[in-house]
């Protein structure tokens, strides 16, 4: 057996000399330095102890030493556990105690706050920067170039993905070597990608959409990439001089299109331009289209199942819907109830089956079966149709769920931190329209009569515990929360009373 996703890697790496990253600074690590450096620290890595099926935890800067990680955890035979860098101490706990990873990495700075969490569960710590630094790297020069990647085969698992929870746990979604690779290399053929692509990299590269639709789909093109620590329209701008292609969440293309510089001569070099994990107006797509003649093409998927649907390369990209499902997916809207498949051009339930579609949750056998059918086919939470073109198009979310900036936040997690604060009697926490991210977290509280609590209050009691962007844009104050006769909170009274409230 060799190394499924990795030899994969070195099959589509055309030329040691071809550029592979190249940074904000301008500096280039080619194919070879790639090879190279997650040799050395796959050999690190098995000198701290990590052996194959063990839990690498993450939470450092975007760097190329970070994707270098995630590479030599790939040929060791690692589990990669990437982990949003706004996620707080309280919720790293939760991660590390679940996880149980061998190791945990961090920045230098972090060290001292995470050290006694690893420790207590028993993993060891090192530390990475974003320039290169860190004790991960200590001696790395002496570990050799040409490690031999540990036998892994496709369904030995490639990293866990946590997803929060609608009833309060995060899920650490398992995703074996082929459900990345399967997908990445549809991806890459689907929209074109080939040595001769350079792609704008400024997606955080620890989820989905950075980690395996971007980075993966340029190495298996034998690509380059322009790695942008964070999304700054200027600096995309800039690049579409040079660059063939960009991936990025809706409000990157929403900050585009309000830019004075986006035209078609800014984007007459570039072949691509693709959105996902959230939906894109209509009304953006129109925009980008009318200012540059690029059709955004929008792609629909989730961190359990990888990419799903896009809509098509050559055929019509049309705003408002996901396309099409992807080679090797079968993807059926049915009745949520029966689990019956409902008329074309009805609205249900969207479930999708496939190479893509993860291997279950962490140590969660009960929650895994809840969300599979006896067929296989897993029940995505989104509500959707599919017309009579054959385009999906996803209508709505039969989970509570908020999406702010391409981030999933769900509420039930944000309710329960409100919740406990002094002086809070009950909490209903929804999203509504968002002129940048989309859609803006937001509380409604209900307080006992005399609390001495305010917005200020809320948010100052949710600083530690809750990371930055699952953190309300606004805390509202009401009498009593809207219910029905079952006595459960109605949601989209809310969200439509609430409506106007960030453009107004
Ligand atoms: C930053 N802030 C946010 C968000 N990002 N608040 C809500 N939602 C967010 N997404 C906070 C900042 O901490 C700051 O708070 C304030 O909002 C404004 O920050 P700003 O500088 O405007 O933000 P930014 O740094 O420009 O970031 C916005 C962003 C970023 C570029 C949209 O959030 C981003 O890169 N999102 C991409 C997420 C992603 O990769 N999702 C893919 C998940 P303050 O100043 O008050 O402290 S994978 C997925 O969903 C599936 C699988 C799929 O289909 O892809
Ligand atoms: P995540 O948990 O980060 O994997 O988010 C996955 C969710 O993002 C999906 O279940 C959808 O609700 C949403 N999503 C991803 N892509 C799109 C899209 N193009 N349009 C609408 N929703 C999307």
């Amino acid at each position: 057996m060799n190394n499924h996703m990795f030899d994969a890697v070195r099959s589509a790496t055309a030329a040691r000399d071809a550029a592979f990253i190249i940074t904000a600074d301008g500096s280039v690590w080619t194919y070879g330095d790639m090879l190279d450096f997650s040799g050395r620290l796959a050999g690190r890595l098995l000198a701290l102890g990590v052996k194959p099926g063990d839990r690498v935890a993450v939470q450092v800067e975007k760097s190329p030493e970070a994707l270098m990680l995630y590479l030599a955890c790939l040929r060791a035979g690692a589990v990669y556990l990437p982990l949003n860098t706004a996620y707080t101490l309280a919720e790293l706990d939760y991660f590390i105690g679940d996880a149980e990873p061998a190791l945990v990495v961090v920045p230098p700075t972090s060290a001292a706050g995470v050290g006694p969490v690893a420790a207590a569960h028993g993993a060891r710590l090192e530390t990475l920067d974003n320039r290169g630094g860190g004790s991960l790297l200590d001696g790395i020069d002496g570990f050799s170039a040409g490690f031999a990647d540990a036998a892994r085969g496709p369904d030995d698992l490639a990293a866990i993905l946590y997803t929060s929870g609608t009833t309060g746990r995060s899920k650490g979604a398992m995703l074996t070597h082929d459900n990345l690779l399967s997908n990445a290399m549809t991806l890459r053929d689907h929209w074109r990608f080939t040595a001769r692509d350079r792609l704008i990299h400024a997606l955080p590269i620890f989820h989905t959409h950075g980690l395996f639709v971007a980075s993966n789909v340029i190495l298996l093109a034998g690509a380059s990439m322009f790695f942008l620590p964070k999304f700054d329209a200027d600096e995309a701008l800039r690049l579409m001089a040079t660059a063939t292609a960009m991936m990025g969440v809706p409000t990157f293309y929403v900050r585009l299109v309000q830019h004075p510089g986006l035209t078609r001569e800014a984007t007459a070099g570039m072949r691509l331009f693709v959105s996902g994990s959230a939906p894109l107006l209509a009304e953006t797509h129109r925009l980008f289209s009318e200012k540059t003649g690029h059709a955004i093409l929008e792609r629909y998927g989730m961190t359990e199942t990888n990419m799903n649907t896009s809509n098509p390369y050559d055929g019509e990209r049309v705003a408002g819907t996901v396309g099409f499902p992807l080679p090797g997916v079968d993807l059926r809207i049915v009745d949520p109830e029966t689990g019956v498949t409902v008329a074309q051009g009805e609205t249900g339930m969207i479930e999708v089956r496939g190479p893509n579609v993860f291997k279950g949750y962490w140590r969660m056998p009960e929650k895994t079966a809840a969300e599979f059918r006896s067929d296989g086919f897993f029940i995505t939470g989104d509500l959707g149709l599919v017309d009579g073109r054959g385009y999906v198009h996803i209508v709505g979310r039969g989970k509570d769920l908020v999406i702010s900036g391409g981030y999933n936040i769900y509420p039930k997690e944000v309710e329960s931190e409100i919740d406990q604060l002094s002086g809070v009697v009950e909490s209903a926490v929804i999203g509504v329209p968002h002129p940048d991210f989309g859609e803006g977290v937001t509380a409604v509280i209900v307080k006992q009569p005399d609390a001495a609590i305010d917005e200020a209050v809320v948010l100052d009691g949710l600083k530690s515990r809750l990371a930055r962007y699952k953190q309300p844009k606004k805390v509202l104050f009401v009498e009593d929360l809207p219910r029905n006769t079952m006595g459960k909170v109605q949601k989209n009274v809310l969200r439509e009373r609430y409506k106007n409230l960030y453009s107004g």
